[in-house]
């Protein structure tokens, strides 16, 4: 995976100088023809808005494509949470697709709601259920939440984060266990078997998650995919195939941007220290 530590990068991209298209716009970083996000969560407390916002403001686009669980409709059926700063980044991105950016917005499961609204437009903003970018350099990058591809793998994510301390207390747990087992005359029955099998089980379930949409991307002719969903940012080839995985914006704060000469680069996003922010103003720079 390349993860590139674009904090204070320069001003000036394959010859071409950040514009504003924007006076809002804090011109710090540099200009891309496209840029991928995903999984920012909007409506939960874990989602870094303040920090997706930044981004936003800081990378102006020809294109910028949204690839799903974009608000998340699930968290807020069951609590309402909406600060300011997620309002903020909604503006944001409306005032985005006004200025003239090509914003397309690909739900995802979190999302779904919008689903509903393939084929309209919200301001500009164009809602699909999955989209086809053509790159500079002419290759064809199939998008697509990938929540679709859940259906096919069985995921039990949370077990690849159990630790051997864990284990260590499930061997605890299986010998308590097999004794009342034992006292109700049922047979022997491993826990720590069946955990390390699960677990296992959950480490494959990305790579097998990887290779579904890649091969999907294959079967629809494409060159590559750009996906989110699961939380995991990722640009590799997979069977002659580019998978590239926009990552998140709860956890790991990361895009997938396009140059203008066609080059994709992952983006680690590093937000601004409070003396950068001030003094960088889109109007200060363009002198
Ligand atoms: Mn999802």
């Amino acid at each position: 995976m390349r993860l590139a530590f674009d904090f204070m990068a320069p001003l000036v991209s394959g010859g071409r100088p950040a514009q504003a298209d924007d006076p809002d716009d804090v011109l710090t970083h540099r200009r891309y023809r496209a840029i991928f996000i995903s999984d920012l969560h909007l409506g939960t407390p874990g989602c870094q808005a303040a920090a997706l916002l930044e981004f936003i403001k800081a990378h102006p686009s020809d294109y910028l494509y949204l690839v799903g669980d974009v608000v998340d409709g699930w968290q807020l059926r069951r609590r309402w949470y909406w600060p300011q700063s997620h309002n903020d980044v909604v503006q944001k991105l409306l005032r985005r697709a006004r200025k003239g950016c090509h914003v397309v917005y690909v739900p995802g499961n979190h999302d779904e709601f919008a689903r509903g609204f393939i084929g309209h437009r919200f301001g500009g903003i164009e809602v699909v259920d999955d989209a086809v970018h053509r790159t500079a350099d002419g290759r064809s990058l199939w998008i697509t939440h990938g929540d679709y591809f859940d259906g096919v793998i069985q995921c039990a994510k949370w077990l690849a984060y159990l630790g051997d301390n864990l284990y260590e207390f499930t061997l605890k747990l299986n010998r308590h266990l097999n004794y009342c087992r034992a006292r109700l005359g049922l047979p022997y029955w491993s826990l720590s078997a069946y955990l390390k099998h699960k677990v296992k089980k959950a480490l494959n379930y990305v790579t097998e998650f990887e290779q579904a949409v890649a091969h999907e991307a294959r079967r629809r002719g494409h060159h590559g995919v750009v996906c989110g969903h699961i939380h995991r940012a990722e640009m590799r080839d997979i069977d002659g195939i580019l998978y590239c995985n926009d990552g998140d914006w709860v956890e790991s704060r990361t895009a997938l941007v396009e140059h203008f000469d066609g080059r994709l680069e992952l983006l680690h996003w590093a937000p601004l220290p409070e003396a950068a922010k001030q003094g960088l103003k889109a109007g200060a720079l363009t002198a």
